[in-house]
């Protein structure tokens, strides 16, 4: 299976990846990368053929916070023998970037890259969620507390116990969430996928992700890290998990806007190239004061060769192990017979930008409707599934601090995790040399 996996990587790649880290992984023998039965297997950037994203030169002075276009974009169309906003599929971005995304000719590509007001003009790509491995799992009742929530102490967090749920609000960039899900308080939705209306998630990932982060304390389903907080549901990717960096952008954009009533972001996606405008509207977004919080891929490779995880201003989480809710060992997680109880994930990405680690394997969470049953539940395995558990954490950390920037907020989790040498919550398995602790929420 291993070998089967490696094949759809490609020689070039493999040979990238070992060159390009920082040191030698150890335990690679025993890694691989994570297929999803879905047929998402990781970033393979795909360009999109004719379609670009422009990013505008930002004016001198600009202050953090405030909008990143102040006319930029008409100084181009003016300086244009064509308007590139008049086109249906043309993305505009005026907040977290000032720039656009649209089809254009070679000659009007041409045109555009000889503007001393443009930065960049970048391809598009295809980007896609992180693959997961994923099982429905049967209606009825269930622990409420599941294993990766109880790994990293939700239930002892006096934020996440205050009644009528927690006071923090968390955008999930992903394939949208249930809207009427029981167990998830969605109060803002927008789809940025060309031709569909709303953020109805119809692949299941957005609101496994969401459900993880901030599923309610009720008696019923199970629990998030941040019991009950507010969720933006930002869908950029389609049924399948895939979309593109100009719809990613566009989301990045609209958290920007609104960066007054979002305290965090997550996104559990990545693709293998770096784009400039990528780059720049996370920072823009940070600089707003909103905390990103990405998955470091699946890949069993240095997070440094995919992109978000490798954003310096992002905090990205890696995944670990655990079949019991506990620390200490012995008890291997049911639903994926190759994992050992609290140690590095497998298929986990590593390196120094991994910062923190967290459950990711055989977590049980929310799901898409399947036809009229909204309140729907899977098992999935991914590093997609550790980053919303920190996610929840930083909610935590800002419904208590309304004011502590993202570095603040990352510092805070970094500080409370638990090392990975701790006797009684650590982990084995991590072999990269950059020993990220372990989400710990006990005390947020
Ligand atoms: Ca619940
Ligand atoms: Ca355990
Ligand atoms: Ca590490």
């Amino acid at each position: 299976m291993a070998e089967l996996l490696a094949a759809n990587i490609g020689g070039d790649e493999r040979i990238q990846a070992r060159a390009e880290s920082d040191k030698p992984n150890e335990a690679s023998e025993a890694r691989s990368r994570l297929l999803d039965e879905s047929g998402i297997q990781g970033p393979q950037s795909k360009v999109i053929p004719n379609r670009y994203i422009i990013t505008m030169k930002d004016r001198p002075g600009l202050a953090a916070g405030a909008p990143a276009d102040q006319g930029q974009i008409e100084n181009l169309v003016s300086n244009l023998r064509f308007d590139p906003r008049s086109r249906s599929d043309t993305i505009v971005f005026r907040h977290a970037i000032s720039g656009f995304a649209a089809t254009l000719s070679p000659a009007e590509k041409r045109l555009i890259e000889s503007d001393p007001n443009v930065l960049a003009v970048e391809q598009d790509r295809v980007v896609s969620r992180q693959p997961v491995k994923r099982s429905l799992m049967a209606a009825g009742p269930r622990k409420e507390l599941q294993t990766g929530v109880e790994r990293v102490e939700g239930h002892l967090s006096p934020t996440a116990n205050a009644p009528g749920g927690v006071d923090a609000t968390i955008a999930i960039i992903d394939t949208g969430i249930n809207l009427r899900h029981p167990d998830l308080n969605v109060v803002r939705q927008k789809s940025f996928v060309p031709g569909v209306a709303t953020a109805e998630d119809d692949d299941g990932h957005g609101s496994h992700v969401a459900a993880i982060a901030a599923a309610r304390k009720d008696g019923h389903g199970t629990v998030g890290v941040a019991p009950g907080a507010r969720l933006w549901a930002l869908k950029a990717l389609d049924k399948d998990g895939n979309g593109s960096w100009s719809q990613i952008i566009a989301a990045i954009d609209y958290v920007t806007q609104h960066a007054d009533k979002v305290d965090v972001v997550n996104m559990s996606l990545s693709d293998t190239e770096q784009s400039k405008a990528l780059d720049r509207a996370i920072n823009r977004s940070v600089d707003a004061g909103v905390t990103y919080v990405v998955a470091a891929g699946n890949d069993a490779r240095d997070a440094k060769l995919e992109a978000p995880s490798n954003h310096p201003r992002v905090l990205t989480v890696s995944a670990i192990s655990d079949g019991n809710g506990k620390g200490g060992g012995g008890a291997n997680p049911a639903c994926e017979p190759d994992e050992v109880d609290d140690a590095f994930a497998t298929f986990s990405n590593y390196g120094k930008n991994v910062r923190l680690a967290a459950p990711g394997v055989c977590i049980e969470a929310a799901s898409k409707r399947q036809g009229n049953d909204v309140d729907t539940y899977e098992s999935m395995s991914g590093t997609s599934m550790a980053a919303p558990h920190a996610a929840g954490g930083a909610a935590l950390i800002k419904a208590k601090n309304r004011s502590a920037s993202p570095d603040q907020v990352i510092d805070k989790l970094i500080s409370e995790a638990k090392q990975q040498s701790d006797p009684l919550y650590g982990f084995t398995g991590d072999t990269d040399g950059y020993s990220e602790p372990l989400l710990n929420v006990k005390n947020l």
